[in-house]
């Protein structure tokens, strides 16, 4: 497994990226219909948070086994991975938080969902024509892509990761200091009521999970695309 990942420009279509998906996988195939999602050719990058909260959180197994979709490790994944691992997780907020599904299985049906979602990198770098796109849950810790690059490769300290996966001070505080030497953060966590952007930082999580509202965003226009009218 790698804390960082990078993956070349798609050449044959389009890359989308989404917002937390939180069980919602049936909800976000019909989102992925309504724009001509095309498996064969398209791929689709999500900022993590895959499960919990929704109805069918254990499909996101089915969902990361394919060749076309990619995504990043959230809080919520690492909830899981900390509580089969050994980790401290307050058991109250991780039920609260929609994480039932998964504390009330079996050990042994726990593990091919904390095998996956160790495989997920902290960042993801997709390239596009116009410049590299990076993807992580939360935030960045620090102004320079390339320091976060340095940090997750080489140090992997807990507190860089934990501004990763948990952070909503840009939000809170409205910064829009950019991320240097990257054309766009894609970043979740916090829901917006429509797609928010702060300096070159992309808040994509629109509510798919609660109100039906997913938003895709092209990474090589940087366009939030529009289902089909009358869909
Ligand atoms: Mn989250």
């Amino acid at each position: 497994m790698s804390r960082y990942r990078r993956i070349a420009a798609n050449t044959q279509g389009r890359d989308l990226a989404v917002g937390d998906i939180h069980g919602h996988f049936r909800r976000l195939q019909a989102c992925l219909d309504r724009v001509g999602f095309d498996p064969a050719v398209d791929r689709l990058f999500s900022v993590g948070d895959l499960v919990d909260r929704g109805p069918h959180s254990p499909e996101a197994l089915h969902w990361l086994a394919q060749p076309w979709f990619h995504a990043v490790q959230g809080n919520h994944e690492s909830l899981a991975i900390s509580h089969l691992c050994g980790g401290r997780v307050d058991l109250a907020m991780y039920r609260a938080a929609g994480g039932s599904w998964f504390l009330d299985l079996p050990a042994d049906q726990q593990e091919p969902f904390v095998e996956a979602f160790l495989n997920l990198p902290i960042a993801l770098e997709v390239d596009t024509p116009e410049g590299p796109v990076g993807l992580l849950h939360a935030d960045s810790p620090f102004s320079s892509w390339a320091q976060l690059r340095d940090s997750l490769l080489y140090d992997d300290d807990p507190a860089a990761r934990e501004v990763c996966q948990w952070s909503r001070r840009r939000l809170k505080e409205g910064d829009t200091v950019p991320v240097e030497g990257v054309r766009a953060v894609l970043v979740g966590h916090t829901p917006v009521l429509a797609v928010k952007v702060l300096g070159n930082v992309w808040h994509l999580d629109t509510g798919g999970w609660s109100s039906g509202c997913f938003s895709l965003l092209d990474l090589a226009t940087l366009q939030v695309l529009s289902p089909a009218p009358g869909a």
